[in-house]
């Protein structure tokens, strides 16, 4: 399946919409505006848009501490999102989950995750009951090169593999897993290395490249939906800001961050030069693009300041532990 020039500058749309709701929320911290404990998805936008341009909404995914670019890619709603950043009841969690617990079942948004690793088992789980229930939904399940050392990532996809279930496992190398390069917490240049492990296809693909992501993940979701089982799909992307907002980044050279700012490297800034080229948008609509979708991202930071606060009498309301 191939993008039209229209799907292109739709998903182009979905990537800044990631990068400003993100440059927002750093702003937002830094200033003191809003609390909480934020990790940004800028630099990794091409891959929750290009792997959740393949899926329905009958599909699934599940997410991680880094999420706010997966429920953005799957159809969450940045007002929404942007009240419970502020801890207001009008947000997706009523103010009391914060960045890392951003679901949406309707959209089947299965939950961004605090535990690293975390999300795998759900996806298998939520993969097998598709299979179980006879949908054809499938799960992809994001997840970061720390995570794919975690026993919980091991042991979901060798369930997966056995059950050929519906999943996806979309391992995001961005290099780091917390201040820790990926040269020096595993032995292998790919995860994709540890798919023959499970007996499941992997591919490697460059994870800033809008149009490789989608065609990499229509072809594995493909496979998952005619019951052929899992794949393990790795895109090689970068993490341009800090682990979480306010990290010093003592651990890596200025350089190599701006070396990934590049306009052949920045995932936005290559997408929107092959859309000028192609002639599928010219200069003047990508700042009419650019300047609706800030004018989006201020309209929800509006609508967070103005929503109510959650009453004293919700305190234990949708509390579980
Ligand atoms: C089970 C568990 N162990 C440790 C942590 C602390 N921690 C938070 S993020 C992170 C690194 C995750 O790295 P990666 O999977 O590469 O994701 P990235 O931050 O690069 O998106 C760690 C170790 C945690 N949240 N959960
Ligand atoms: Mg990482």
């Amino acid at each position: 399946m191939s993008l039209t020039k229209k799907k292109m500058v739709d998903l182009y749309t979905i990537m800044l919409r990631i990068r400003n709701f993100e440059e927002k929320i750093e702003e937002l911290v830094m200033t003191a505006t809003i609390g909480g404990f934020v990790h940004l998805y800028v630099g990794q936008e091409a891959v929750a848009t290009g792997v959740c341009a393949t899926l329905t909404e009958a599909d699934y995914i599940t997410s991680t501490h880094r999420g706010h670019g997966h429920v953005i890619a799957k159809g969450g709603d940045v007002k929404l999102m942007m009240a419970e950043l502020f801890a207001k009841s009008t947000g997706y969690c009523k103010g009391k989950g914060g960045s890392m617990h951003i679901a949406d079942l309707d959209l089947g948004i299965l939950g961004a995750n605090g535990i690293v690793g975390g999300g795998p088992p759900i996806a298998v789980g939520a993969a097998m009951a598709a299979q179980y229930k006879g949908t054809d939904s499938v799960c992809v399940c994001f997840s970061g090169d720390g995570a794919s050392n975690q026993g919980t990532t091991h042991e979901a996809m060798n369930l997966a593999a056995v059950w050929k279930a519906p999943v996806v496992f979309v391992a995001e190398n961005n290099h780091y897993g917390e201040f820790t390069s990926q040269a020096r917490h595993q032995c292998i240049e790919s995860i994709t290395e540890r798919a023959a492990g499970y007996g499941i296809p992997g591919a490697v693909v460059d994870g800033n490249d809008l149009v490789a992501v989608y065609e990499a993940a229509s072809e594995a979701v493909d496979r998952a939906r005619k019951g052929k089982g899992p794949t393990l799909l790795e895109c090689k992307t970068y993490r341009i800001k800090g682990h979480f907002v306010g990290d010093p980044e003592v651990y890596r050279e200025k350089e190599e961050v701006e070396g990934w700012q590049k306009a052949d490297k920045d995932a936005i800034l290559r997408l929107e030069k092959k859309l000028i080229d192609t002639k599928a948008l010219t200069k003047d609509k990508v700042k009419k693009i650019r300047e609706s979708v800030q004018k989006e991202i201020e309209e929800a930071v509006k609508f967070a300041e103005e929503s109510p606060e959650p009453d004293v009498s919700e305190l234990l309301t949708d509390v579980y532990a």
